[in-house]
């Protein structure tokens, strides 16, 4: 058992982002069956859910002429458009059917502002936007965070990256998290990751 100062937080392992969703990360339900296995070392259990309301600005689909993949500028900066996927209510946005979540303690839902998306669960895009958990984890005396999830070069690191900046010692378990990789998104997060000065185990 960990310490009672470190958390899991498990992100994104819903179904848009496994094999046959909506925004599929290859092999993203290999996760699964490692992220079972290691919740039950950990006394303080976060999930987060993507979930959009459906015509958010992310989705490529509210762009005239944009394809899903290509970009946008948005107020807070350059937003990549993406397929529409985890909307509320879905079955696209439901945790993969083999994750156990009744362990979960707390289950954080971003990116339901239909203005702003939010890869991080600390931050929405526009990097001030507060989502809550550190509130929620300061205030069970969270110090270390281990991240697992979906997807390694968005979600996961933004989230990895935002939680060493507030002061957390964060760790990406790898192999517990799989990829989008898109030009090139899965060096360059590791890098911003290590920066960052997150700790990449395998
Ligand atoms: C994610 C793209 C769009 C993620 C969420 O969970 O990494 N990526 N929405
Ligand atoms: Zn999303």
């Amino acid at each position: 058992m960990r310490d009672a100062n470190e958390a899991l937080i498990v992100i994104d392992v819903q179904n848009d982002f496994c094999p046959g969703g909506a925004l599929a990360v290859a092999d993203g339900d290999a996760v699964v069956p490692l992220i079972n296995d290691i919740l039950a070392d950990f006394s303080v259990c976060v999930f987060t859910q993507d979930w959009h309301p459906a015509g958010h600005s992310s989705f490529a689909s509210s762009h005239a002429g944009k394809a899903p993949f290509e970009t946008t500028e948005m107020p807070y900066g350059t937003q990549v458009l993406w397929p529409d996927h985890c909307v509320q209510g879905t079955n696209g946005g439901a945790f993969h059917p083999g994750l156990v979540t009744d362990p979960a303690h707390m289950i954080l839902r971003k990116g339901f502002r239909p203005q702003i998306d939010s890869y991080s669960a600390f931050f929405e895009n526009d990097q001030t936007t507060a989502t809550g958990l550190e509130g929620y984890l300061r205030s069970r005396g969270v110090e270390k965070i281990t991240l697992v999830g979906l997807a390694t070069d968005f979600c996961v690191a933004f989230s990895a990256i935002d939680g060493a900046k507030l002061g957390y010692d964060v760790t990406v378990l790898e192999q517990a998290c799989r990829a989008i990789d898109l030009d090139n998104s899965l060096a360059n997060a590791r890098a911003d990751m290590l920066a960052a000065g997150v700790k990449l185990e395998t």
